[in-house]
């Protein structure tokens, strides 16, 4: 088996007519919590179903000034914590960025083309790591079995949780208050302010220590072709979830790991429709095809970009997906 041969992506997403993205938009659609008060001595707004990690963000984290000027002007905490099921999650302001084909990447496939302005207009928490084997055994299925790859466990507690499809992800979502991201909060998120083809900016090469990807030694292992980074990341398989740097929003591995379900249908003209720019894009009304995003610990560089845009069955699970989830204040 070798890079991208086992996990086909589709060129044409199946159309079904299915009342699934109505019921999507109803689900990010939900009236906000506006009225949560927060405890006093608080001084920023804390969801009702939360409760408070840490109120300001690290200014060591999220460095961006801009960013942290949109986070503040929220009234809202940076990193909280979902009362039932513990899950941390980060503030992600409203704001307008570029999405798409970062400049001057020759990796960038068409579907990723024109890059284009998106405007976010609401916040939205969304999980520091992906969800963990643990979270998903506690708190949906009890006996998930993430299995192994080729002798290396994708089992432990604290691993992201794959062998999940996209409906088991919104199933998990949808028993737990939740919502998967959209695409366009996605790669804001991912981007962490940045403009270029990383996180850590345009070289795959200058990525150690910010992602779990294919690595040389595991490459050789399973005696994969294709391309990997040059650095070794220290995991043969999933890393046990926030083992790496977070980005300039505080989330961790984004990129790498395992590729993240989103809540949109898949279409690789979206791009070409939305070239004179969009706001808070939901993807296409239906599809089976649903996006996924930031490449895993199975893929080299090319697949690994902040830009990269992937999708699978939303039936269809394997080694290599997972997800992270999001909520309304
Ligand atoms: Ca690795």
């Amino acid at each position: 088996m070798h890079e991208g041969a086992s996990l086909t992506f589709h060129s044409t997403p199946v159309l079904v007519s299915l009342g699934l993205a109505l019921a999507l938009a109803g689900c990010c659609g939900t009236v906000r919590e506006r009225n949560a008060i927060a405890p006093t001595g608080v001084r920023t707004r804390v969801p009702a179903w939360a409760e408070l990690v840490r109120e300001d963000p690290d200014p060591e984290v999220v460095t961006d000034a801009a960013l942290l000027d949109r986070i503040q002007q929220t009234g809202l905490a940076w990193w909280v914590k979902d009362k039932a099921t513990q899950i941390e999650m980060l503030l992600i302001p409203p704001g307008t960025y570029r999405r798409g084909a970062s400049i001057g990447d020759d990796r960038a496939g068409a579907d990723e083309k024109p890059a284009h302005d998106v405007t976010l207009t609401e916040p939205v928490y969304v999980g520091r790591t992906e969800v963990t084997n643990r979270q998903y055994r506690d708190h949906f299925e009890h006996d998930h079995d993430s299995k192994d790859y080729e002798g290396f466990s994708l089992n432990a507690d604290d691993q992201p949780v794959v062998s999940v499809s996209w409906n088991d992800a919104r199933s998990f979502c949808d028993r737990n208050g939740f919502v998967l991201p959209t695409e366009g909060q996605w790669e804001y998120a991912a981007r962490g302010g940045t403009t270029t083809r990383y996180p850590w900016g345009d070289a795959p090469d200058a990525g150690r220590g910010w992602a779990n990807v294919q690595n040389p030694s595991v490459k050789q292992r399973f005696g994969w072709t294709g391309e990997s980074v040059s650095w070794e990341d220290g995991h043969t398989v999933t890393a046990p979830v926030a083992s790496f740097r977070p980005n300039g929003f505080g989330l961790c591995d984004v990129i790498g790991n395992v590729w993240e379900w989103c809540s949109d249908a898949y279409d690789p003209r979206e791009y070409e429709r939305h070239a004179s720019g969009v706001t808070d894009p939901e993807g296409p009304a239906s599809g089976s095809a649903r996006v996924l995003r930031g490449g895993s610990w199975f893929y080299g560089p090319s697949y690994c970009r902040s830009s990269r845009r992937g999708n699978y069955d939303s039936t269809g699970s394997t080694a290599f997906i997972g997800f992270r989830v999001a909520r309304a204040p």
